[in-house]
């Protein structure tokens, strides 16, 4: 079992994982700890992380970055429109209306889902925390961010499926900053005492999200989260990037952006002259080399400056910091601490205004970097059997209003009620309660579009099967169980026909509280009721429904709702089957297939990787055998033999540039042995001659 949380960030990503020692955020091998969100396509392989960033210019149609917000999008989504011009790479529509790219790999044209995408970049962040545990990884949790939409996390999740993971959690990003912080305090207070309550900010390259946390000994609840799901610190390179457009535009007559080339370069120096802003408020230089038709610009910017062209972006940072705080109703002299992580939180004046809001200062205790990753890893523990970690319970919440609409093909009308308010705490299952005579389509959807990130509401249909009336022609009681669950993704879970027994008061018992349980970790069972009341309450009418006023509560157990397991209940409940249709859900056996694909990408990987190696073990050889030849070879082999090698060797340097410079991993092997054969016998000479005085130590030891 793996103990693995990846924060899978839109620029960034990291992976920390659970050892002995605790939990530890691991590097790549670039010995970075930070594994860039991008992906080259090429004629060979694909090359994914650093690798890839440094190809985003030279290979710009076919490397892939900025791809985490095209998840669960429709491609005719407005945003996605507008990202599209912007974009190096091409992407590609798909005939359910799907969002892919098209690139150019093993010299074909190719489209990927995005789904494949980010199963690439999870191909990658698996395989290196396996070569830090030395060991398969196949477990881990997942951050998103909290504003993900159904959709959009079950395309996270297929991407998990297709990399060969097992993904136990999609936990919110700034949940996973709150676990960072909660699990090891001390001082907590103890569960009958007020909370603490801590605000965390993440301003990631993409995104802002902002929520409140309460914590106690053991456990944390989220009480509020809000978000900007459009302000990142990519805004605020953009803001950099069109005034120099503009300035290269008048003082060189260069059209930046006609040139995806340029314009690439002129992102990542923007990017880092923003970086540097935030460490130095006097004015800094921009140059660029060779820029656009061979001309060099130059260009500067104060602090001052930057923060005037992007008050339209920092305007943007109050108003998540404000609707937390009506959402949980708490008084600002309430909140405890204010927590910032996110590489975009670096920027002074963005700090400055999260500290004035709440006119405390700021604390950085956590990583702002590696907090998210270490969240995850922390909760992967926490599901893990195999690791033992403090007990600590995690309640979230749901970020969107969930309602439920439903109707039957012979009923006039239909109904619905929202089952899921903002903020309603999650994982949370629900019973409702129908009356019906006939199958009926439960449809799932978010009720308040104007807060949602894009204009698609659904969430999903589900249809309610085999359901028929009463011998005596009355409707059936059905219960139907609701659920959102670890990941935070909503389902009608199960559903069941009561049958009426003759004399028996159902009527009453029906109503009984359901037993709670909770998915997986039982000591979250009592947690979970506390916050739930009066849910969408509906008259029990004929062919009406209304949610039992139970507590709801998370169980995978539980199938038929109420009362399913209590002896006393003289009823026959019979299981109902369910047919789901969710929204941009793939099929099962498309994704299948694109497991498949991805294990055969790896594997053209894995080969190209051999083959470049044989191939990179021939030059070595070749220079090092040279070198020696003229060095401390020199006295093992004839004048004759050595020049007759050494031209060999040139000629096989040759080879290695002409011929010989995209040959099948074989030829190198035998190649690299035809040159062993010569050069072997000459080692060993000189090795025996090094080994003999040392021989002779040691006997003159023993002596
Ligand atoms: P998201 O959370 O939106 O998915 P991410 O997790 O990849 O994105 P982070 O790694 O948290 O994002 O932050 C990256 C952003 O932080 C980039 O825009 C980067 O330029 C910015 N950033 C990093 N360091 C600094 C700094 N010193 N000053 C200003 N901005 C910085
Ligand atoms: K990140
Ligand atoms: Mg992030």
């Amino acid at each position: 079992m793996s103990v693995v949380g990846f924060d899978v960030g839109f620029q960034n990503c990291y992976i920390a994982v659970a050892r002995s020692g605790g939990i530890e955020t691991i590097a790549n091998e670039y010995s970075d700890r930070c594994t860039p969100a991008c992906i080259s396509l090429g004629p060979k392989n694909r090359t994914i992380g650093n690798a890839a960033k440094s190809q985003i210019i030279t290979n710009f149609k076919n490397s892939l970055h900025g791809f985490k917000i095209f998840h669960g999008r429709a491609f005719d989504d407005p945003f996605i429109q507008g990202e599209k011009a912007k974009l190096p790479y091409n992407l590609h529509k798909f005939t359910n209306g799907n969002t892919g790219v098209k690139v150019r790999y093993l010299d074909e044209d190719k489209v990927f889902t995005i789904e494949q995408v980010t199963a690439m970049l999870l191909t990658k962040l698996k395989e290196t925390s396996e070569s830090a545990l030395k060991k398969p990884v196949v477990d881990c949790v997942i951050s998103v961010p909290s504003f993900f939409t159904d959709a959009q996390r079950r395309s996270l999740m297929e991407a998990s499926q297709i990399a060969g993971l097992n993904c136990l959690k999609l936990i919110n990003d700034t949940t996973a900053v709150a676990l960072a912080y909660g699990i090891y305090k001390q001082d907590l207070p103890n569960p009958e005492e007020k909370p603490r309550n801590v605000v965390f900010v993440d301003l990631g390259h993409s995104s802002y999200q902002v929520s409140i946390v309460s914590f106690n000994k053991g456990k944390l609840k989220v009480l509020a989260t809000s978000f900007d799901p459009y302000l990142g610190g990519r805004n605020f390179d953009e803001v950099l990037v069109e005034h120099f457009c503009e300035e290269f535009k008048s003082r060189y007559r260069l059209n930046v952006k006609e040139n995806p080339r340029a314009l690439l370069r002129l992102y990542q120096e923007c990017e880092k002259l923003k970086k540097l802003m935030s460490a130095n408020s006097s004015e800094l230089p921009l140059n660029i080399e060779c820029f656009m038709n061979d001309i060099d610009v130059s260009g500067k910017m104060n602090r001052g400056q930057f923060e005037e062209m992007c008050a339209p972006l920092l305007m943007r940072v109050e108003a998540p910091l404000k609707a937390v705080m009506d959402q949980s109703k708490l008084s600002r002299d309430e909140i405890c601490a204010v927590e910032v992580v996110g590489g975009a939180t670096r920027i002074p004046t963005i700090k400055e205004r999260i500290s004035r809001f709440y006119g405390k200062d700021i604390s950085t205790t956590l990583n702002a970097d590696e907090a998210v990753a270490r969240g995850c890893a922390l909760q992967c523990a926490i599901l893990s059997p195999a690791f033992k970690v403090r007990e600590f319970s995690i309640t979230d919440v749901v970020p969107f209003p969930i309602t439920l609409r439903w109707r039957s093909p012979t009923d006039e009308g239909v109904g619905e009620c929202e089952v899921y308010n903002k903020n309603h705490a999650a994982p949370f299952s629900k019973v409702i309660t129908f009356h019906k005579k006939e199958p009926f389509d439960l449809e799932a959807f978010y009720s308040s579009p104007q807060d949602l990130p894009f204009p698609d509401t659904r969430i999903g249909c589900f249809t309610v099967q085999n359901v028929v009336p009463q011998p005596d022609g009355d409707s059936s009681k059905v219960k139907v169980k609701v659920r959102v669950n670890v990941h935070g993704i909503f389902s009608v879970s199960s559903a069941c026909m009561i049958e009426k027994q003759k004399g028996e008061a159902e009527e009453v018992q029906m109503e009984t509280e359901p037993t709670i349980q909770n998915e997986g970790r039982p000591e979250d069972q009592t947690k979970m009721q506390v916050d739930q009341e009066g849910q969408g309450e509906q008259p029990n009418e004929e062919g009406k429904a209304h949610s039992s006023n139970n507590k709801g509560g998370c169980s995978e157990k539980q199938d038929h709702g109420v009362g399913g397991n209590k002896p006393k209940l003289k009823v026959k409940s019979v299981d109902l089957p369910i047919s789901t249709c969710t929204s941009r859900q793939m099929d099962r056996e498309i994704l299948n297939s694109l497991v498949e694909e991805e294990r055969k990408m790896i594997i053209q990987d894995k080969l190209e990787k051999e083959r470049n190696d044989a191939k990179n073990a021939v030059e070595e050889y070749v220079y090092d055998l040279r070198d020696k030849l003229c060095g401390v070879y020199e006295n093992y082999i004839t004048e004759d033999d050595s020049s007759r090698l050494t031209l060999m060797l040139e000629d096989t340097e040759n080879w290695l540039y002409e011929d010989g410079e995209d040959q099948e991993k074989q030829i190198y092997l035998e190649k690299l042995t035809e040159l062993k054969r010569f050069g072997d016998p000459i080692e060993e000479r000189h090795r025996e001659q090094e080994e003999r005085p040392l021989a002779f130590d040691e006997l003159g030891k023993k002596i």
